[in-house]
């Protein structure tokens, strides 16, 4: 008999690493974690089986479904938005291919074992794209359906990997007589993540952690972008909460394929500020990386949340003040031994 469980793509990224720890520890659940690299000790103690491979790799996810059995995947191996405007094809591969590989995974779980799969997807403000800061500011909050005219190979991933899903749950294979797969495709829309645990690499929403980190390293920080960059963010432990209490809503009440979510919207001279209260010493400067900052300035200055608040009780616990003293600062002055 397969085994049950739950499955992690990208499980030693940041948001891998958080979830494991909740699933793990909270909720018991038995993971099996999927990356190219290995899992560090801590999160590999905690998961009843780490694979080290390739999400493009079939053979391996052939293996997986003769092992496991899985109703559950949160799929989170990406190539964040400034890494893959480097390699572009290799992103494609990875965030477009990867992903299609998973929802076929997730359709031949679902013909073995009969249940519907719920699948966890982390989509992206990346999916946006506003034309210019003027457009921007007036948008303000932007809606689900607002402005997805993404401008990077990453957001240009994520928001047809979104339309994926959605075939796969509800359109596929619609002319066979086999029946529609039972995938539940459930995505969120996340904004730039602050792990206290973790430092994000490859995003281009990273200089918040990387500055905050760097402060409490005592090592000098040039933020890539102008100090009046404002984008929504989401502390960390919020963005595992947002993904399991998605993962457990009841479905007939989930009116959107992709739900935005977000914290708080803080520009980076208000993280600035916060940094250097919380880290007197530090050198937070600026180096404006134009290219980087068009990014930036093409995604949202903030996110309407109210769909996933009406449709599945998304509520965030960490405006930027909580965010700020009751978990980034405490937590990351005990992770580097300050
Ligand atoms: C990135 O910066 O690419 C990611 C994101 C906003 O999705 N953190």
């Amino acid at each position: 008999m397969r085994k049950p469980v739950v499955l992690i793509t990208g499980a030693n990224g940041e948001i891998g690493h958080a979830l494991i720890a909740n699933l793990a520890r909270q909720r018991n659940l038995p993971v099996v974690a999927l990356d190219v690299n290995a899992l560090d000790p801590k999160a590999a103690s905690l998961v009843q089986r780490e694979v080290t491979g390739s999400i493009l790799d079939n053979s391996l996810l052939e293996r997986l479904l003769a092992e496991f059995e899985v109703d559950l995947i949160f799929h989170l191996a990406a190539l964040l938005s400034s890494r893959a405007e480097f390699t572009p094809m290799a992103a494609h591969h990875v965030n477009v291919e990867g992903t299609l590989n998973l929802l076929e995974f997730a359709a031949h779980q679902a013909e073995s074992h009969g249940r519907r799969v719920v699948f966890i997807y982390p989509s992206s403000i990346a999916a946006y794209g506003l034309p210019d800061l003027d457009t921007r500011r007036k948008a303000g909050q932007v809606k689900e359906a607002d402005w997805n005219t993404p401008i990077t190979m990453y957001g240009c991933n994520k928001l047809y990997c979104e339309h994926l899903g959605r075939y796969y749950a509800k359109h596929y294979k619609q002319l066979s007589e086999a029946k529609a797969p039972l995938i539940d495709f459930r995505c969120v829309r996340f904004p730039g993540l602050i792990s206290a645990v973790t430092v994000p690499s490859g995003g281009t929403s990273d200089y918040a952690s990387e500055m905050i980190h760097a402060a409490a390293r005592g090592e000098p920080y040039a933020c890539f972008v102008r100090p009046d960059t404002r984008i929504p963010f989401m502390a960390m432990p919020d963005a595992i909460e947002s993904l399991l209490t998605l993962s457990a809503a009841q479905s007939d009440r989930l009116t959107c394929t992709a739900y935005n979510v977000r914290g708080f919207n803080a520009s980076a001279d208000e993280i600035r500020a916060a940094a250097l209260k919380a880290f007197p010493d530090a050198t937070i400067t600026y180096r404006v990386d134009a290219k980087r900052q068009s990014i930036v300035d093409s995604w949202p200055e903030d996110a309407d949340d109210a769909a996933a608040r009406r449709d599945w009780g998304f509520s965030p616990g960490y405006d930027f003040d909580r965010a700020f003293h009751e978990y980034l600062i405490p937590t990351i002055r005990q992770r580097y031994g300050l």
